[in-house]
């Protein structure tokens, strides 16, 4: 599993782990406060402004190309790593907001698999839960064993089930280590599979998991969005996407996504929520990789040569350092809508979808 990186000592000494170590976000005690220690973002490639240039004074920058694919907004590549294609604000508003609330609430719904099912098995409803500050508690039933004198005494455990009550009333008196606030498992919620689902275990696609087809809208934005990447006359077939979910000091260690078979076809990959910094590497963990800031809206493409670069999130900026989400916030102020804002404030999503065979 990505998440437990390769910690061993020289995998710490590589380029890659480097980069992630000056990212990474560091805290020090100011004035019994805890602050984010300043760093150094002088290298990290920024889209935007690029993209701003570029419609000023067409200029080519550095490594970064213009890619001539006839997409309807600028697509933009890396000269070093063929393959790779950024599409900065490819995501409407309208399209960030509604993948923000999917991801949410029905994209962690059973049979999708989330990070949580291997303690607690599927679990229906988290975000309303966590917002009506349910609790996940482990219900259990016993067999009863009538003793000589007809005395019925409860004994084993014959099955046990976990299930969200009210916080108050039913969950009062429970045993705290059989207990969850939902608001901590959605703290805590840090990847969902749609469509085909992975086997985290075995680190493969297991086709006999029960499963749902991606939503269409979302096959139709991805095989948009997959078009400047896409062998010449085929199109994107979605079979597979996994939603990643960042809160603050999460990242997500340097790693290959070689479990498709046709490396032809791109990983279409979509930014929501606070603003990160990517790492692009190179086939080896040796190879300094290329930073770059990811924000709402934003698309990354990799295909090709690309789908042999280590990549990885070492940092996302929360709502006090230049998250970049004030556009989402008047989208998400009304009464009802205050657990979306809550939770953007801290956190990012991104949801990249594969065609697997
Ligand atoms: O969060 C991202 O932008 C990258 C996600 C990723 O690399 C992955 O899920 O394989």
């Amino acid at each position: 599993m990505y998440r437990s990186d390769d910690r061993s000592d020289s995998a710490e000494r590589t380029a890659f782990r480097k980069a992630e170590k000056k990212y990474k976000i560091y805290y020090d005690q100011v004035k019994k406060k805890k602050m984010a220690r300043p760093v150094d973002l002088s290298e990290v490639l920024d889209f935007k402004s690029i993209l701003e240039k570029y419609k000023c004074n067409g200029e080519r920058q550095g490594d970064v190309l213009l890619a001539k694919c006839g997409f309807d907004r600028p697509v933009f590549c890396l000269e070093s790593r063929p393959g790779f294609y950024f599409i900065p604000g490819a995501l409407t508003l309208e399209d960030q907001c509604r993948w923000i609330r999917e991801s949410l609430t029905s994209f962690p719904q059973p049979p999708n698999r989330t990070n949580h099912n291997a303690i607690y098995g599927p679990i229906e409803d988290l975000f309303v839960s966590a917002k009506e500050r349910k609790v996940l508690v482990l219900e259990e039933t016993f067999s009863e064993n009538v003793t000589s004198d007809n005395t019925v005494i409860q004994s084993d455990v014959c099955s046990s089930k976990w299930k969200f009550v009210e916080e108050m009333g039913e969950f009062n008196g429970k045993d705290e280590s059989k207990s969850v606030p939902a608001s901590v498992l959605l703290r805590k919620l840090r990847w969902s599979t749609l469509g085909l689902q992975f086997d985290w275990s075995k680190r493969s696609y297991n086709v006999s998991l029960p499963h749902k087809k991606i939503p269409d809208a979302l096959c139709q934005l991805a095989k948009r969005l997959a078009a400047p990447a896409m062998p010449c006359g085929e199109e994107f077939q979605p079979e597979a996407a996994i939603v990643n979910y960042f809160g603050q000091g999460d990242m997500l260690g340097g790693h290959l996504d070689d479990m498709e078979k046709d490396w032809s076809k791109p990983i279409v990959s979509m930014s929501l929520g606070c603003k990160a910094i990517f790492l692009l590497g190179g086939k080896s963990r040796e190879d300094p990789p290329i930073a770059m800031f990811l924000r709402s809206g934003d698309a990354v493409l990799m295909a090709g040569e690309a789908r042999e670069c280590f990549h990885g999130v070492p940092r996302i900026f929360t709502d006090q350092e230049h998250a970049e989400i004030s556009h989402l916030e008047p989208h998400f102020a009304g009464e009802d809508d205050l657990s979306y804002l809550n939770y953007l404030k801290t956190s990012r999503i991104n949801i990249n979808i594969r065609q697997v065979f």
